[in-house]
Order: structure tokens, then C-alpha cells, then sequence
């Protein structure tokens, strides 16, 4: 007998089942157990994966390989068991990072720790500002655009108002996306206005923190167009990035590498010492102070898990 295994990939995971697109078909998929053997702190299998599965009948398979990954958006998952390293989207082109310019107001120390893992992953950034229809656009620029001046490219949108969504879904044109942001600051809904008829189902932030739960639950990826996909993923209320050593961390602010090599130490921390080029870049407005405090009170957590 042949066996016949087909590739596909990965676009929803829930309690155990994974719905694998091919080609021509999608598939409800359970993991081979073989493969359930190792890595038990860390996710087996992420939306975005590329697997190979055999097929049980039309509808059912069995994942048997998983395709090694080229990039992945990963963050330190906590857990009552220790750290977990969740894997939001496999081999994504882009990550997203969506964030309300009010309702709730942005958490810019969180963007920087987004732009943390896509530096260190080498994925490219994309910064969407929405809900401006809360704000004036002055307000928004200046709480966005120090992001455009060190490359993020940013841009503002109203799901609501359905101002900007044509520029998104350029952005989005012929790339595998991540929407990752905090709960209820319209990822979901941006979804349905990029793809008019989708319905998925959006909460306000108050009706979802009554509840104390995120609206969307399950990671998904969502077709915009024969080349474009979107991964919806649930809202994350506190980040912590994945395999970062504190010494590495100052070379994923972007607008410190050009100074670090001018520090007095080789292994400077940017804190107390003497002579130190960043401080003096802070000192002087080259580096801005709310980036800096994104950088020293994530470099003392990650100290913290030195000691573990
Ligand atoms: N004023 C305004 N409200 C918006 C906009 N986009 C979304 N909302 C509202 O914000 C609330 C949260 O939107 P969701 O799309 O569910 O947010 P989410 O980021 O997907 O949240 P989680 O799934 O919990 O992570 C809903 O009440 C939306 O109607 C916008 O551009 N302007
Ligand atoms: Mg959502
Ligand atoms: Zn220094």
C-alpha cells in the first residue's frame, strides 16, 4: 500500500483538533502520538504550521509531520508550571501589532516588547493605530510617530469609521500576517472590515472585561484574498519575550545599536555605569526616555529569569 500524506497548513487549533487546509480540501486533525512525545513545554503544533497529514476519510486526518518553521511570533507564556514558550504564529511575513490610540489607551512599553521579539525573529514590523476616530489626529500622530521615525512604518485606522482599511490591506497583500495586540483594541474588528461579510463576533471592552475574558479565544487564520492570510489572535494582557538574553537586549532597540559600541564597558548595561552612550543619547533627546524605560525594565526581568 501507498501511503498518501498531503500538504497543508495549519489554520485553527482548538482543544486538540487542528484544521488543516490543502490544497483542494481542510481537514479536522488530530497529532500523530509519536509526535506528542517531546518539547512538552512548548506548543507541538501553531497555526501557520506546515504539516503533513494523512487522510482517515473527506473530512478527518492525522497529522504526521511538521514541517520545520522558518520564523515564528513567540512570546514566554506564564503558567503555574513554569515558562512556556507559546508559539502565536508559525512562519509569519509580518507581524502586526495593533493597538487603540484610546479605549484602551495604548500600552507602548507592550509595542516595544513586540518590536523585541520581531528584532530578534528578523520578521518585519507593521504598527496599526486604531480607533482614531477617538482622537484627534494630532493626538495620534504624537503618540505613534516616534515609531515612524526609528522605520516602524505605521498606520492609522477606524474599523469603525472604516478610515485607512485599504491602506492596511495593502500592507497585507501577498503575506502570511499576525494581528497581535492587547483585548479590545479592535483586531477582530479590523478583520471584518478588511473582509466585509466575515461576522466574526467583537465585544466592547467593557462588555469583555465584565466577563474577564478576551472575545476571541481561539488562534485563527483568516484568508483576505487567494494570497493574503491574517492570523486573529486573542489579546495578550502582559508580555514577556522568549529566549532573549539580557547582553543581546540593547541590539533589539534599534536606535541604541548605533551608540552601544561608544560605551565606556563592552558589557555596559546602560544603568550606573561610567561613560555610557546611552544615557548621555537620553540625556541629549537622541533616544527617547519612554524607549529607555522600555529597555531597563525589561532588562531587569530578564535578569529575574537568570536566576531560575
Ligand atoms: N470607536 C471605535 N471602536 C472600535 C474600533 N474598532 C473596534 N472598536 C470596538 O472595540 C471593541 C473591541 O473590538 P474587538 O475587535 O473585539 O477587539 P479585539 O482586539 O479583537 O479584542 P480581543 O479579541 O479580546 O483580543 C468593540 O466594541 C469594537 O466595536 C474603532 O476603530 N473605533
Ligand atoms: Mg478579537
Ligand atoms: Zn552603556
Amino acid at each position: 500500500m501507498i501511503e498518501k500524506h498531503s500538504a497543508g497548513i495549519v489554520t485553527r487549533m482548538q482543544a486538540g483538533f487542528y484544521t488543516v487546509k490543502t490544497e483542494n480540501s481542510v481537514f479536522t486533525c488530530q497529532l500523530r502520538g509519536r509526535l506528542k512525545q517531546h518539547k512538552i513545554m512548548e506548543d507541538l503544533v501553531a497555526i501557520g504550521d506546515r504539516v503533513l497529514i494523512s487522510s482517515l476519510d473527506e473530512e478527518q486526518g492525522v497529522i504526521e509531520e511538521i514541517c520545520e518553521r522558518e520564523r515564528v511570533l513567540v512570546r514566554m507564556a506564564p503558567t503555574t508550571r513554569g515558562i512556556y514558550k507559546q508559539i502565536l504564529l508559525a512562519n509569519p511575513d509580518q507581524n502586526v501589532f495593533v493597538f487603540a490610540c484610546a479605549d484602551p489607551a495604548p500600552s507602548l512599553r507592550m509595542l516595544d516588547r513586540f518590536l523585541v521579539i520581531t528584532e530578534k525573529q528578523k520578521i518585519d514590523a507593521l504598527i496599526v493605530a486604531n480607533k482614531v476616530d477617538m482622537l484627534d489626529q494630532t493626538r495620534a500622530a504624537e503618540i505613534f510617530s516616534p515609531y515612524s521615525l526609528l522605520g516602524y512604518p505605521v498606520v492609522y485606522t477606524s474599523a469603525k469609521e472604516n478610515t485607512g482599511i485599504q491602506e492596511l490591506r495593502i500592507c497585507l497583500q501577498g503575506k502570511l500576517s499576525a494581528f497581535a495586540g492587547p483585548s479590545g483594541v479592535g483586531k477582530t474588528s479590523l478583520l471584518n472590515a478588511l473582509r466585509p461579510g466575515l461576522g466574526l463576533e467583537v465585544k466592547t471592552v467593557k462588555e469583555s472585561s465584565h466577563k474577564g475574558r478576551h472575545t476571541t479565544i481561539v488562534r485563527q487564520l483568516f484568508s483576505l484574498d487567494e494570497t493574503s492570510m491574517v492570523a486573529d489572535l486573542p489579546g495578550i494582557r502582559q508580555l514577556s519575550v522568549w529566549d532573549v538574553e539580557p547582553e543581546e537586549l540593547d541590539g533589539y532597540f534599534c536606535e541604541f545599536r548605533p551608540f552601544v559600541k561608544s560605551c565606556q564597558f563592552s558589557d555596559c548595561r546602560h544603568e550606573q555605569e561610567p561613560n555610557c552612550a546611552i544615557k548621555k543619547a537620553v540625556q541629549s533627546g537622541a533616544i527617547s526616555a519612554a524607549r529607555y524605560d522600555s529597555y531597563l525594565r525589561l532588562r531587569r526581568e530578564l535578569e529575574t529569569y537568570q536566576n531560575y
